[in-house]
Protein backbone atom coordinates (compact mmCIF):
# COMPACT_ATOMS: atom_id res chain seq x y z
CA UNK A 1 0.00 0.00 0.00
CA UNK A 2 3.06 2.45 -0.54
CA UNK A 3 2.94 5.33 -2.03
CA UNK A 4 5.31 4.81 -5.29
CA UNK A 5 4.75 7.68 -7.60
CA UNK A 6 2.35 10.98 -8.33
CA UNK A 7 1.66 12.12 -11.85
CA UNK A 8 0.32 15.56 -12.45
CA UNK A 9 -0.82 15.17 -16.35
CA UNK A 10 -2.23 18.42 -18.02
CA UNK A 11 -5.12 18.38 -20.28
CA UNK A 12 -7.52 20.26 -22.01
CA UNK A 13 -11.00 19.18 -23.49
CA UNK A 14 -13.02 22.28 -25.08
CA UNK A 15 -16.41 23.25 -23.98
CA UNK A 16 -19.51 22.76 -25.97
CA UNK A 17 -20.58 25.86 -24.40
CA UNK A 18 -19.33 28.36 -22.21
CA UNK A 19 -20.09 28.87 -18.86
CA UNK A 20 -19.94 32.53 -17.77
CA UNK A 21 -20.63 33.97 -14.19
CA UNK A 22 -19.48 36.98 -12.15
CA UNK A 23 -15.77 35.95 -11.30
CA UNK A 24 -14.99 34.79 -14.22
CA UNK A 25 -15.54 32.51 -17.54
CA UNK A 26 -14.28 28.85 -18.77
CA UNK A 27 -14.38 27.88 -22.30
CA UNK A 28 -12.12 24.93 -21.73
CA UNK A 29 -11.51 22.08 -18.98
CA UNK A 30 -8.29 23.26 -18.71
CA UNK A 31 -7.44 20.23 -15.77
CA UNK A 32 -4.64 17.87 -14.24
CA UNK A 33 -5.43 14.31 -13.80
CA UNK A 34 -3.67 13.17 -10.84
CA UNK A 35 -2.26 9.39 -10.52
CA UNK A 36 -1.10 8.09 -7.49
CA UNK A 37 0.63 4.95 -7.69
CA UNK A 38 1.34 2.14 -5.29
CA UNK A 39 4.39 -0.71 -5.23
CA UNK A 40 1.26 -2.93 -5.47
CA UNK A 41 0.99 -1.70 -8.98
CA UNK A 42 -2.75 0.05 -8.11
CA UNK A 43 -3.28 3.51 -9.50
CA UNK A 44 -5.76 5.85 -8.04
CA UNK A 45 -6.87 8.84 -9.93
CA UNK A 46 -8.21 12.80 -9.41
CA UNK A 47 -8.52 15.67 -11.25
CA UNK A 48 -7.54 19.72 -10.03
CA UNK A 49 -9.59 22.59 -12.26
CA UNK A 50 -7.56 25.32 -12.06
CA UNK A 51 -9.83 28.29 -11.14
CA UNK A 52 -7.52 31.24 -10.89
CA UNK A 53 -10.44 33.74 -10.19
CA UNK A 54 -11.24 31.41 -7.31
CA UNK A 55 -8.17 30.31 -5.69
CA UNK A 56 -5.23 31.97 -7.51
CA UNK A 57 -4.56 28.21 -9.37
CA UNK A 58 -3.24 27.60 -12.81
CA UNK A 59 -2.67 24.93 -14.81
CA UNK A 60 1.20 24.70 -14.77
CA UNK A 61 1.19 25.80 -11.04
CA UNK A 62 -0.41 22.94 -9.88
CA UNK A 63 1.49 20.51 -12.30
CA UNK A 64 4.53 21.72 -10.61
CA UNK A 65 3.47 22.14 -6.70
CA UNK A 66 2.34 18.24 -7.73
CA UNK A 67 5.55 17.25 -9.03
CA UNK A 68 8.10 19.81 -6.82
CA UNK A 69 6.19 19.64 -3.49
CA UNK A 70 3.71 17.56 -2.89
CA UNK A 71 5.18 14.23 -4.23
CA UNK A 72 8.56 14.34 -2.66
CA UNK A 73 6.73 14.84 0.63
CA UNK A 74 4.13 11.81 0.46
CA UNK A 75 6.10 9.27 -2.09
CA UNK A 76 6.89 6.74 0.85
CA UNK A 77 3.72 6.89 2.82
CA UNK A 78 1.04 4.26 2.76
CA UNK A 79 -2.77 4.63 1.47
CA UNK A 80 -3.67 4.51 5.38
CA UNK A 81 -2.03 7.57 6.15
CA UNK A 82 -3.80 10.04 5.16
CA UNK A 83 -3.82 12.22 8.06
CA UNK A 84 0.08 12.24 7.68
CA UNK A 85 -0.67 12.91 3.91
CA UNK A 86 -3.05 15.80 4.65
CA UNK A 87 -0.60 17.76 7.48
CA UNK A 88 2.33 17.41 5.04
CA UNK A 89 0.26 19.08 2.04
CA UNK A 90 -1.12 21.73 4.43
CA UNK A 91 2.98 23.09 5.23
CA UNK A 92 2.18 24.80 1.51
CA UNK A 93 -0.06 27.87 1.75
CA UNK A 94 -3.18 27.69 -0.54
CA UNK A 95 -3.42 25.36 -3.77
CA UNK A 96 -6.68 23.89 -2.43
CA UNK A 97 -7.54 21.73 -6.02
CA UNK A 98 -3.91 20.46 -6.25
CA UNK A 99 -4.13 19.20 -2.62
CA UNK A 100 -7.82 17.39 -3.05
CA UNK A 101 -6.84 15.75 -6.25
CA UNK A 102 -3.83 14.21 -4.51
CA UNK A 103 -5.92 13.20 -1.85
CA UNK A 104 -8.73 12.05 -3.57
CA UNK A 105 -7.06 9.50 -5.60
CA UNK A 106 -5.19 8.21 -2.51
CA UNK A 107 -8.57 7.42 -1.61
CA UNK A 108 -9.20 6.32 -4.75
CA UNK A 109 -6.37 3.84 -4.77
CA UNK A 110 -6.85 2.52 -0.91
CA UNK A 111 -10.50 2.09 -2.18
CA UNK A 112 -9.37 0.10 -4.72
CA UNK A 113 -7.17 -2.11 -2.70
CA UNK A 114 -10.01 -2.53 -0.10
CA UNK A 115 -12.16 -3.80 -2.72
CA UNK A 116 -14.65 -1.25 -1.19
CA UNK A 117 -16.51 2.10 -2.45
CA UNK A 118 -14.89 5.26 -1.73
CA UNK A 119 -18.64 6.67 -0.69
CA UNK A 120 -19.23 3.49 1.54
CA UNK A 121 -15.82 3.90 2.70
CA UNK A 122 -17.06 7.72 3.90
CA UNK A 123 -20.20 6.59 5.32
CA UNK A 124 -22.47 4.99 2.47
CA UNK A 125 -25.98 6.72 3.24
CA UNK A 126 -27.63 6.60 -0.06
CA UNK A 127 -26.56 5.34 -3.56
CA UNK A 128 -28.45 8.42 -5.65
CA UNK A 129 -28.47 12.48 -5.63
CA UNK A 130 -30.93 14.55 -7.33
CA UNK A 131 -29.07 17.06 -9.87
CA UNK A 132 -28.85 20.37 -9.65
CA UNK A 133 -28.08 22.25 -13.00
CA UNK A 134 -26.07 25.75 -13.09
CA UNK A 135 -27.35 28.35 -15.67
CA UNK A 136 -24.82 30.94 -16.74
CA UNK A 137 -24.92 34.60 -17.81
CA UNK A 138 -27.11 34.88 -20.82
CA UNK A 139 -30.20 36.18 -22.22
CA UNK A 140 -33.49 34.87 -20.09
CA UNK A 141 -34.66 33.39 -23.61
CA UNK A 142 -32.27 31.71 -23.85
CA UNK A 143 -31.41 30.56 -20.05
CA UNK A 144 -35.42 29.20 -19.99
CA UNK A 145 -34.20 27.03 -23.18
CA UNK A 146 -31.40 25.78 -21.95
CA UNK A 147 -33.53 25.08 -18.44
CA UNK A 148 -35.87 23.33 -20.83
CA UNK A 149 -33.68 21.05 -22.51
CA UNK A 150 -31.96 19.83 -18.71
CA UNK A 151 -35.69 18.85 -17.82
CA UNK A 152 -36.91 17.13 -21.08
CA UNK A 153 -33.72 15.73 -21.95
CA UNK A 154 -32.20 14.37 -18.05
CA UNK A 155 -35.61 15.07 -16.02
CA UNK A 156 -33.17 17.85 -13.99
CA UNK A 157 -35.82 20.48 -11.74
CA UNK A 158 -33.55 22.20 -9.76
CA UNK A 159 -31.32 25.28 -11.04
CA UNK A 160 -29.09 27.56 -9.93
CA UNK A 161 -29.25 30.99 -11.62
CA UNK A 162 -25.45 32.67 -12.02
CA UNK A 163 -26.25 36.59 -10.83
CA UNK A 164 -24.15 39.19 -10.23
CA UNK A 165 -24.59 41.37 -12.85
CA UNK A 166 -24.73 45.44 -13.45
CA UNK A 167 -27.70 46.42 -13.41
CA UNK A 168 -28.94 43.85 -11.09
CA UNK A 169 -32.60 43.69 -13.06
CA UNK A 170 -29.88 41.77 -16.25
CA UNK A 171 -30.38 38.84 -13.70
CA UNK A 172 -33.91 39.26 -12.02
CA UNK A 173 -35.39 39.53 -15.28
CA UNK A 174 -33.67 35.81 -15.73
CA UNK A 175 -35.07 34.45 -12.37
CA UNK A 176 -38.67 36.05 -12.93
CA UNK A 177 -38.71 34.67 -16.79
CA UNK A 178 -37.63 31.28 -15.45
CA UNK A 179 -40.23 30.94 -12.35
CA UNK A 180 -42.78 32.21 -15.38
CA UNK A 181 -42.02 29.57 -17.43
CA UNK A 182 -42.12 26.29 -15.06
CA UNK A 183 -44.02 27.88 -11.92
CA UNK A 184 -43.29 25.66 -9.17
CA UNK A 185 -42.20 22.19 -10.95
CA UNK A 186 -38.85 23.67 -10.44
CA UNK A 187 -36.51 24.51 -7.66
CA UNK A 188 -34.53 27.89 -8.36
CA UNK A 189 -31.64 29.31 -6.38
CA UNK A 190 -28.92 32.02 -7.18
CA UNK A 191 -25.23 32.44 -6.72
CA UNK A 192 -23.50 35.77 -7.08
CA UNK A 193 -19.92 34.95 -7.31
CA UNK A 194 -19.33 38.31 -5.53
CA UNK A 195 -20.62 39.99 -8.36
CA UNK A 196 -22.60 42.31 -6.56
CA UNK A 197 -22.40 44.91 -3.69
CA UNK A 198 -24.36 43.99 0.09
CA UNK A 199 -26.57 46.78 -0.59
CA UNK A 200 -27.46 46.04 -4.91
CA UNK A 201 -27.71 42.12 -3.40
CA UNK A 202 -30.50 43.27 -0.60
CA UNK A 203 -32.37 45.15 -3.82
CA UNK A 204 -32.47 41.55 -6.37
CA UNK A 205 -33.42 39.37 -3.31
CA UNK A 206 -36.46 42.17 -2.57
CA UNK A 207 -37.36 42.36 -6.17
CA UNK A 208 -37.03 38.32 -6.41
CA UNK A 209 -38.91 37.82 -3.25
CA UNK A 210 -42.47 36.42 -4.64
CA UNK A 211 -40.03 33.97 -6.49
CA UNK A 212 -39.88 31.50 -3.96
CA UNK A 213 -35.82 30.93 -3.73
CA UNK A 214 -34.22 27.94 -2.03
CA UNK A 215 -30.86 29.94 -1.07
CA UNK A 216 -28.67 32.73 -2.33
CA UNK A 217 -25.14 31.73 -2.41
CA UNK A 218 -21.94 34.86 -2.21
CA UNK A 219 -23.97 37.49 -3.44
CA UNK A 220 -21.36 39.83 -2.51
CA UNK A 221 -17.88 39.17 -1.15
CA UNK A 222 -17.38 38.33 2.48
CA UNK A 223 -14.37 40.86 3.01
CA UNK A 224 -16.96 43.34 3.38
CA UNK A 225 -17.61 42.35 6.69
CA UNK A 226 -20.38 44.60 8.08
CA UNK A 227 -22.19 44.45 4.79
CA UNK A 228 -22.29 40.81 4.47
CA UNK A 229 -23.78 40.53 7.85
CA UNK A 230 -26.22 43.26 7.27
CA UNK A 231 -27.66 41.55 4.21
CA UNK A 232 -27.21 38.07 5.56
CA UNK A 233 -29.34 39.20 8.83
CA UNK A 234 -32.36 40.69 6.51
CA UNK A 235 -32.90 37.41 4.21
CA UNK A 236 -35.49 34.92 4.54
CA UNK A 237 -33.39 32.11 2.87
CA UNK A 238 -30.34 30.60 4.03
CA UNK A 239 -27.29 32.31 2.91
CA UNK A 240 -24.60 30.00 1.21
CA UNK A 241 -20.98 30.66 2.02
CA UNK A 242 -18.88 29.11 -0.91
CA UNK A 243 -15.78 30.60 -2.33
CA UNK A 244 -15.88 32.61 0.95
CA UNK A 245 -14.83 28.71 3.04
CA UNK A 246 -11.76 27.09 1.47
CA UNK A 247 -11.03 25.82 4.48
CA UNK A 248 -12.91 24.82 8.19
CA UNK A 249 -11.26 27.68 9.93
CA UNK A 250 -13.42 29.72 7.27
CA UNK A 251 -16.21 28.02 7.98
CA UNK A 252 -16.29 28.33 11.48
CA UNK A 253 -15.04 32.24 10.83
CA UNK A 254 -17.97 33.33 8.64
CA UNK A 255 -21.05 31.11 10.21
CA UNK A 256 -20.27 32.17 13.83
CA UNK A 257 -19.54 35.75 12.13
CA UNK A 258 -23.20 35.88 10.51
CA UNK A 259 -21.46 36.19 7.45
CA UNK A 260 -23.24 33.21 6.02
CA UNK A 261 -25.91 30.49 7.35
CA UNK A 262 -25.29 27.31 4.28
CA UNK A 263 -22.38 26.47 2.79
CA UNK A 264 -21.11 24.69 0.16
CA UNK A 265 -18.85 21.42 0.32
CA UNK A 266 -16.58 21.21 -2.79
CA UNK A 267 -14.69 18.15 -2.89
CA UNK A 268 -12.48 19.60 -5.51
CA UNK A 269 -11.16 22.48 -2.94
CA UNK A 270 -11.67 20.51 -0.06
CA UNK A 271 -11.00 17.08 -1.05
CA UNK A 272 -12.37 13.60 1.25
CA UNK A 273 -10.37 14.24 3.95
CA UNK A 274 -11.38 17.76 4.77
CA UNK A 275 -14.74 18.22 3.34
CA UNK A 276 -15.66 15.09 6.31
CA UNK A 277 -14.51 17.77 8.51
CA UNK A 278 -16.04 20.47 6.85
CA UNK A 279 -19.33 18.50 6.75
CA UNK A 280 -19.09 17.25 10.65
CA UNK A 281 -18.19 20.90 11.03
CA UNK A 282 -21.83 21.97 9.58
CA UNK A 283 -23.85 19.16 11.32
CA UNK A 284 -21.99 20.37 14.61
CA UNK A 285 -22.73 24.34 13.41
CA UNK A 286 -26.62 22.69 12.63
CA UNK A 287 -25.93 24.30 9.16
CA UNK A 288 -27.37 23.64 5.87
CA UNK A 289 -24.93 22.28 3.01
CA UNK A 290 -25.47 21.90 -0.86
CA UNK A 291 -22.72 19.86 -2.41
CA UNK A 292 -21.17 22.42 -4.81
CA UNK A 293 -19.92 22.32 -8.50
CA UNK A 294 -16.29 23.67 -9.29
CA UNK A 295 -16.46 23.30 -12.66
CA UNK A 296 -15.96 19.76 -12.64
CA UNK A 297 -15.53 17.04 -15.26
CA UNK A 298 -17.10 14.10 -14.88
CA UNK A 299 -13.99 12.80 -12.56
CA UNK A 300 -14.67 15.26 -10.29
CA UNK A 301 -17.92 15.17 -10.36
CA UNK A 302 -17.54 11.33 -9.31
CA UNK A 303 -15.98 12.64 -6.58
CA UNK A 304 -18.87 14.84 -5.41
CA UNK A 305 -21.00 11.98 -5.93
CA UNK A 306 -18.98 9.94 -3.88
CA UNK A 307 -18.88 12.38 -0.62
CA UNK A 308 -22.64 13.88 -1.07
CA UNK A 309 -23.77 10.33 -1.09
CA UNK A 310 -21.87 8.81 1.83
CA UNK A 311 -23.90 11.30 4.71
CA UNK A 312 -27.39 11.89 5.19
CA UNK A 313 -26.71 15.80 5.23
CA UNK A 314 -24.56 16.38 2.06
CA UNK A 315 -27.72 14.29 0.55
CA UNK A 316 -30.27 16.09 1.49
CA UNK A 317 -30.42 19.07 -1.02
CA UNK A 318 -29.90 18.49 -5.17
CA UNK A 319 -26.24 18.32 -5.48
CA UNK A 320 -24.58 20.29 -8.46
CA UNK A 321 -23.11 17.16 -10.58
CA UNK A 322 -24.11 18.24 -14.03
CA UNK A 323 -21.54 20.68 -15.53
CA UNK A 324 -19.79 18.29 -17.58
CA UNK A 325 -22.64 18.20 -19.80
CA UNK A 326 -20.88 21.12 -21.31
CA UNK A 327 -17.50 19.64 -22.13
CA UNK A 328 -17.87 18.00 -25.74
CA UNK A 329 -16.02 15.16 -24.45
CA UNK A 330 -14.36 13.66 -21.23
CA UNK A 331 -11.91 11.12 -19.80
CA UNK A 332 -14.04 8.57 -18.55
CA UNK A 333 -14.37 4.86 -20.38
CA UNK A 334 -18.15 4.46 -18.87
CA UNK A 335 -20.17 8.10 -19.19
CA UNK A 336 -21.78 9.20 -16.39
CA UNK A 337 -25.90 9.19 -16.78
CA UNK A 338 -28.46 11.54 -15.51
CA UNK A 339 -31.84 10.80 -15.78
CA UNK A 340 -35.55 11.58 -14.16
CA UNK A 341 -32.94 14.41 -12.53
CA UNK A 342 -31.00 11.52 -10.86
CA UNK A 343 -27.30 10.77 -10.38
CA UNK A 344 -26.46 7.20 -9.43
CA UNK A 345 -23.49 6.27 -7.67
CA UNK A 346 -21.22 3.53 -9.12
CA UNK A 347 -20.68 0.32 -6.90
CA UNK A 348 -17.13 -0.28 -8.19
CA UNK A 349 -13.99 0.41 -5.77
CA UNK A 350 -12.89 3.40 -5.07
CA UNK A 351 -14.34 6.39 -6.75
CA UNK A 352 -15.80 4.02 -9.15
CA UNK A 353 -14.40 5.43 -12.38
CA UNK A 354 -11.68 4.40 -15.26
CA UNK A 355 -9.62 6.97 -16.96
CA UNK A 356 -9.68 5.86 -20.81
CA UNK A 357 -6.49 5.81 -21.79
CA UNK A 358 -7.20 7.15 -25.77
CA UNK A 359 -8.97 10.05 -24.48
CA UNK A 360 -6.33 10.77 -22.27
CA UNK A 361 -3.63 10.27 -24.98
CA UNK A 362 -5.97 12.39 -27.44
CA UNK A 363 -6.09 15.59 -24.72
CA UNK A 364 -3.08 15.62 -22.95
CA UNK A 365 -0.87 18.55 -22.89
CA UNK A 366 2.75 17.17 -21.88
CA UNK A 367 3.54 14.80 -24.80
C1 LIG B 1 -19.81 28.22 -8.18
O1 LIG B 1 -20.58 27.62 -7.43
O2 LIG B 1 -19.46 29.33 -7.84
C2 LIG B 1 -17.80 29.32 -10.40
C3 LIG B 1 -16.74 29.89 -9.76
C4 LIG B 1 -16.29 28.96 -8.80
O3 LIG B 1 -15.36 29.08 -8.01
O4 LIG B 1 -17.04 27.84 -8.85
C5 LIG B 1 -17.99 27.95 -9.90
C6 LIG B 1 -19.35 27.57 -9.45
MG1 LIG C 1 -20.68 29.35 -5.96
Amino acid sequence: MKITEVEAIPFAIPYSKPLRFASGEVHAAEHVLVRVHTDEGIVGVAEAPPRPFTYGETQDGIVAVITKVFAPQIIGLTLLEREVVTERLARTVGNPTAKSAVDMAIWDALGKVLGLSVADLLGGYTDRMRVSHMLGFDEPSVMVNEAARMRDTYGITTFKVKVGRRPVSLDTAVVRALRESFGDAIDLYVDGNRGWSASESMRAMTEMADLGLLFAEELCPADDVQGRRWLVERLDVPFIADESVPDPADVTREILGGSATAISIKTARTGFTRSRRVHHLAEGLGIEVVMGNQIDGQLGTACTLAFGTAFELTSRQAGELSNFLDMSDDLLTEPLQISEGVLHRSEAPGIGVEIDPDKLTRYRLDR
